[in-house]
């Protein structure tokens, strides 16, 4: 994994107000629990801003900005995405952290893909490219976001794998104000059942 997650800006009509909005994994509290015990770790090798434990995800597209009258039709592209999916569980091991310099963020990752992700992230992105939605075509790297403005000299390790029992995603809504950006999970579609 090398590079920063794709993003481009979203189609739709440019006036109105607007949502920052992004799918993504959200973490269980066992698991959050483990992420955010990796962050204070690395933390103390590299410095930096520690995301808050209840806002640590896994990205899986960003949208941006997405103006109001479009956040139900993207609801709607991961209602489908969800329905071909049921049954689709499935076990992340999150068993290394990286750093990216050009953006000093710190993360857990894999150094291996895990297929069912990918059909997971491709087949979100397929139903939101048929809603108008114009995401990047820039390869996805998965990666938790555990410390931004970080300086790493040598890369700290995890002590143990995370464990992270994946049965649903979620749709999310950044907020950013000048203490930085606080999350809100707006809906959740389960990979055990057929969406309502
Ligand atoms: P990051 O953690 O690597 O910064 C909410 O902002 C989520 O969307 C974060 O996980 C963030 O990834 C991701 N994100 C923010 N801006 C992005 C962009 N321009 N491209 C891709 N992902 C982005």
């Amino acid at each position: 994994m090398a590079e920063a997650l794709p993003v481009a800006p979203t189609a739709g009509p440019a006036a109105g107000p607007k949502q920052r909005l992004f799918f993504a994994l959200w973490p269980d509290a066992a698991v959050a629990n483990c992420l955010d015990a990796a962050a204070a770790a690395a933390h103390a090798a590299c410095g930096g801003r520690r995301m808050r434990g209840d806002s640590l995800h896994l990205t899986l597209a960003f949208l941006g900005e997405v103006p109001a009258d479009r956040a139900d039709a993207a609801e709607s592209a991961a209602a489908s995405a969800a329905a071909e999916l049921v049954g689709v569980t499935f076990q992340l091991r999150l068993n290394r952290l990286g750093y990216w310099r050009h953006n000093r963020i710190l993360w857990a990752g894999t150094d291996s893909e895990s297929a069912p992700l990918l059909a997971l992230v491709d087949k979100l992105a397929a139903h939101l490219r048929d809603a108008g939605f114009a995401l990047e075509s820039r390869r996805f790297a998965a990666h938790v976001t555990l410390l931004r403005d970080a300086q790493c000299q040598d890369l700290p390790g995890l002590n143990a794998p995370i464990e992270w029992p994946v049965s649903d995603f979620v749709l999310a809504e950044s907020q950013l104000s000048a203490r930085g950006a606080r999350y809100r999970v707006r809906h959740r579609w389960s990979l055990r059942t057929m969406p309502a």
